[in-house]
């Protein structure tokens, strides 16, 4: 017997009670070994045997059988048949049962059951009935727990579980069998496939067989799948005799894949011994691991596969699964060697790269790609699913048969990171499903200096792929077969049900977390083991030395074959004068740069007829769509403004996307409750009242050959949604694609997202995106957690330099665009936003656009726009100019105020009231990053009699304020005036905004004030 470790998860209810000795002593026998009586927790079952048949603790197994024998009445024992015969045909359960024939013939064959009439209710034979329940519980126990007594830690010591113990459903509990039971031959249910060829085997094999399937080197975790057609396939993939069997020509195919992984972590480590790049060591399965899987799916029709992985064995991976060329990967080691390119670079276990190439045990050309990630482990999740779905979509793979993405995590930071769950939560919705990843966790129990035990509380690190049912294969990662058989039922398991499933690769790391760290001075004890431990190569090759399947000097050829092709790219690697940052480029786009001039500021109007057009399908609903009473008056309202030739925000938001969608441009707008509008703005999905499920999307039905449009609302998440969009943007350059945050606020929760990837990645990776955020942002007494979208920050990461005024040459905007890392924009009209929503398609080039969005401004009338102002010839405005009285007589003015946003229009009515429209002037900052500078200096040279002053709605220490001030002092320096910018807005303050309404008003009134007071003078 493999071990003694024979299971009753959650039995007690199916069996009767026996001495606990009794079991002991049974199982002492199974296993040679002996039991401590005393150790055992003192557990007594349920008085099975006193309860009428058919209790309710019988359940879980009858409905198993029943649905079994729904499915196949031949798959069920006989006497189970005729049971559920009986009983569908009416018979009371006490009735529908026909006594059994007897199981433990001298034959040792079941024999076959003697029918007898429903009626004749003869006595059951309970002691045979409870000895099938226990069997079949058995066999459920294991299946449902077996993980938790698998061998899965390569250096056996820690109890990759957390369980030093047994878990408290796996006691060993109460058996009704005797030791010559274990002789008895029992028929096996059909809910088990360890039989193979036999219906029936001897107790003691039948447990033999399961320990063998689920305690030995595979965990397999998957009865919590509430699916019977996934469990069934899951036990169909394990628990067949032979099941795990490889050819010859497989194991030296492992053999060799192993070699290339370990060999080139040695050989890293013997010429840069103390470079940081998170060797692999004691994980180097995963490159056979990754490889297998590529194999696999690359046969099921899967030509590109996109990876986000951590630093841990990033170089191994892109060496060997990718195959990026070793003198490239060698470059990076070379401190001396400067990018010849753009780029300020990242350092080399962060770098991305796509590359072709042909699977040689496929044949088929197949495109890998690894996402740039930054240090911030998970970050790149979503990403990875939202550059995989936008590729699906491009290429029409509606079920992901031709581009999968596979997931690399640690143990810790899979346990730890938020974005994971997140993650996962998205694999299953309709608009952000990848149509089933597959994830392999390096688990080498340990993150950094911290063990597991103090880094979760879950048992296992893989716990939180549970919520999405993905089956998680715990396996030994020094079995390299078992490993290569779990990695074949995974990809098998993606093609089939298109859904998640984790490989939790169980190892040890052999050194410190890096390079260069002393592991023994936190895991002393672990790290002697770990000294002892022979590489999974050397173990591997001794074994298939041992039984034939390549000899030694194979071996040793294989290793020095590889050791030569690693010494090659050495001396090539040298001759190399200078790196690139685009080799290392994650999503290509092919020649989409080419022939576009990257000076050109493209104009952005549209012509009236477009406009008509867009304005009427959008305000149009089908005849016979029922759509809700509210609705039509809303529609109405748009209708008639479209004949008016008006646009609010919504409707100026409408004709951008239309018109690009006429173009050919996708778009795709993604965010909590967008389909709507947080605001109840813009109604982009209509819904028939009377018929479920039926939508509508006007955006859809403008032209026959248009791009198509999707609107998504998204689950809950910022962090991964945004993640997923940044992702998605990345694919294809000539889609708008735009993620919405419900309130600007709730975009912090996916800093790390805006931070890591959004505002520094073209620096870092020369990685261009032209992903929109949509951030509404406005001071409106809604509390502190409502009002603002953090201008400041995003203005604060922004890279241009506040102290230089760039050449004021005719390509002024268009090379300030070309040089930022972002847009940062907060807009006033709608004409503006539609403006600008094209612009980051026409572009020739990309960036990502931050818009603070408005709430108010959506419905006032004031802040609505002509069709004149959209039309063909128009373009974004950088700064809207004081256009009114003020303008005219501007030798009159006393002060110019700039500002940004909506409280333009709170400024304009204002300036009304107190009857000094000709005194002062007030310019709108359309587009804050990059500066306008040549527009502000303009405007500051129009009047040259006026004070200066900046105003804002936010406090002092917050928005636009700091990073204006700084601009502005460098534009009045150039013109030499001798005055300052003065300050209108609130004071400083730790919260965003006030959660008192009166307190709001009255911070407001003070603003108003302080700007039309025109006796001020900003001199300095
Ligand atoms: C979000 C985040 N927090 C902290 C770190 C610092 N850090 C780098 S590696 C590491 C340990 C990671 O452990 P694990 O996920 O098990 O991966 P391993 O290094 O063991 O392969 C930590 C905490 C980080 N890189 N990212
Ligand atoms: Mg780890």
């Amino acid at each position: 017997m493999y071990r003694l470790k024979t299971m009753l998860a959650l039995s007690e209810r199916n069996l009767s009670t026996v001495g606990r000795a009794v079991f002991c002593r049974v199982c002492s026998s199974w296993t040679g070994n002996r039991v401590d009586v005393s150790s055992l927790p003192r557990k007594y079952a349920t008085q099975a045997a006193a309860e009428p048949f058919l209790s309710g603790s019988s359940s879980a197994y009858l409905e198993d059988m029943y649905s079994a024998w729904q499915q196949d009445p031949s798959s069920v024992h006989k006497s189970w048949d005729s049971f559920f015969r009986q009983t569908a045909k009416g018979a009371p359960p006490g009735q529908a049962y026909v006594r059994p024939p007897t199981l433990a013939s001298s034959s040792g064959v079941p024999a076959t059951l003697p029918t007898h009439a429903v009626t004749q209710g003869v006595p059951i034979d309970e002691k045979i009935i409870e000895d099938h329940l226990s069997v079949q519980t058995i066999i459920r126990s294991y299946q449902i727990a077996g993980h938790h007594l698998a061998e899965l830690d390569p250096l056996g010591i820690n109890s990759v579980d957390l369980q030093a113990n047994p878990p408290q459903q796996l006691l060993m509990s109460h058996y009704r069998f005797e030791e010559q039971d274990l002789d008895r031959v029992f028929r096996l249910p059909a809910t088990t496939y360890i039989g193979g060829d036999s219906a029936a085997l001897p107790l003691r094999e039948i447990v033999k067989r399961l320990e063998e399937v689920y305690c030995r080197h595979i965990g397999v975790e998957f009865m919590f799948i509430n699916n019977i057609e996934q469990t069934d396939w899951i036990r169909k993939k394990f628990e067949p005799p032979g099941i795990m069997q490889f050819s010859n020509e497989e194991k030296r195919l492992i053999l060799a894949r192993l070699v290339r992984s370990t060999r080139f972590e040695e050989f890293l480590a013997r010429k840069w011994s103390s470079e940081k790049r998170f060797g692999l060591e004691g994980c180097e399965v995963l490159i056979p691991a990754m490889k297998t899987i590529i194999d696999s799916c690359s046969a099921y029709g899967v030509d590109s596969f996109i990876i986000g992985m951590p630093h841990r064995g990033r170089l191994n991976v892109l060496a060997n699964v990718c195959r990026k060329p070793l003198e490239k990967i060698i470059c990076q080691f070379d401190s001396k060697l400067e990018a010849s390119d753009e780029g300020s670079g990242d350092v080399k276990y962060h770098l991305g790269m796509s590359h072709e190439r042909l699977n040689r045990v496929t044949n088929k050309n197949i495109k890998l790609a690894v996402v740039a990630n930054p240090s911030h482990l998970e970050a790149c999740d979503p990403v990875v699913q939202g550059k995989t779905r936008a590729e699906q979509f491009y290429r029409g793979d509606t079920d992901g048969k031709k581009v999968m993405s596979i997931l690399l995590h640690g143990d810790a930071a899979f346990a730890g990171q938020g974005v994971v769950y997140e993650t996962f939560h998205l694999s299953d919705l309709p608009a952000y499903t990848t149509h089933g990843t597959i994830h392999i966790v390096v688990n080498n129990q340990i993150g950094f200096t911290t063990d597991p035990r103090m880094a979760r509380s879950s048992p296992y690190c893989t716990d939180v792929a549970r919520v999405v049912n993905a089956p998680i294969f715990h396996v030994n990662a020094d079995d390299p077969e078992a490993v290569i058989h779990v990695c074949k039922v995974a990809a098998d398991w993606r093609t089939t049900f298109g859904k998640d499933v984790v490989i939790d690769l169980v190892c040890y790391r052999r050194f410190g977390h890096n390079e260069i760290d002393e592991p023994l001075f936190t895991q002393p004890l672990m790290y002697k083991k770990v000294a002892k431990q022979p590489t999974s190569l050397v173990k591997y090759a001794q074994s298939l030395v041992a039984n034939g399947v390549v000899s030694q000097q194979e071996y040793e050829e294989e290793v020095a074959k590889y050791d030569k092709i690693c010494e090659e790219a050495y001396v090539a690697a040298k001759k190399e004068t200078a790196v690139k940052n685009t080799d290392w480029l994650d999503s290509p786009w092919g020649n989409f740069f080419e022939g576009r001039d990257p000076m050109k500021m493209p104009i952005t109007g549209v012509s009236e007829d477009v406009l008509h057009h867009i304005g009427g399908i959008f305000s149009t609903p089908p005849d016979d769509f029922v759509i809700h009473g509210g609705l039509k008056r809303i529609l109405k309202s748009r209708s008639e403004m479209v004949q008016n030739r008006m646009a609010d925000w919504a409707l100026g938001e409408a004709l951008a996307f239309g018109s690009l969608l006429k173009e050919g441009s996708p778009v795709r707008l993604s965010g909590q409750d967008v389909e709507r509008g947080t605001f109840s703005h813009r109604h982009h999905v209509l819904h028939h009242q009377n018929v479920d499920k039926s939508m509508y999307v006007p955006l859809n039905h403008l032209y026959p050959d248009q791009a198509s449009y999707t609107v998504c609302n998204s689950s809950l998440s910022e962090y991964g949604v945004l993640g997923f969009e940044l992702g998605f943007s990345m694919s294809n350059p000539t889609a708008l694609v735009i993620w919405e945050a419900q309130f600007g606020d709730f975009a912090n929760t996916a800093q790390c997202i805006i931070d890591q990837f959004i505002s520094s990645g073209q620096a870092k990776w020369v990685r261009q995106s032209g992903i929109v955020l949509l951030l509404p942002h406005g001071y409106e007494g809604m509390g502190p957690e409502h009002s603002s979208a953090r201008l400041e920050r995003f203005l604060q990461m922004s890279n241009d330099d506040p102290d230089h005024f760039p050449p004021e040459t005719p390509h002024f905007e268009i090379q300030q665009l070309h040089e930022t890392n972002w847009i940062v924009c907060n807009l006033s009209t709608p004409a503006n936003f539609f403006h600008a929503m094209r612009r980051q398609i026409v572009l020739p080039f990309r960036k990502p656009l931050v818009v603070m969005t408005p709430k108010s401004l959506l419905r006032l009338p004031e802040a609505r726009s002509s069709f004149d102002e959209m039309n063909e010839g128009t373009m974004f405005k950088r700064l809207i100019a004081e256009s009114g009285a003020a303008s005219e007589n501007a030798d009159g003015v006393r002060k110019l105020i700039l500002c940004t946003g909506k409280l333009y229009y709170e400024l304009v009515k204002e300036r009304e009231q107190k009857g000094v429209v000709e005194k002062i002037a007030i310019s709108r900052i359309e587009q804050i990053t990059p500066f306008p500078f040549d527009l502000v200096k303009a405007e500051i040279e129009k009047y040259p009699k006026a004070s200066l002053m900046w105003a804002q709605e936010e406090h002092k220490n917050m928005g636009a304020w700091m990073y204006v001030q700084a601009r502005v002092k460098t534009i009045l320096g150039k013109l030499n005036k001798d005055i300052e910018i003065e300050y209108a807005g609130r004071h400083s303050s730790a919260a965003a905004a006030t959660g008192n309404k009166q307190m709001h008003l009255m911070e407001l009134g003070q603003i108003l004030q302080t700007t039309m007071d025109i006796r001020s003078r900003s001199k300095k």
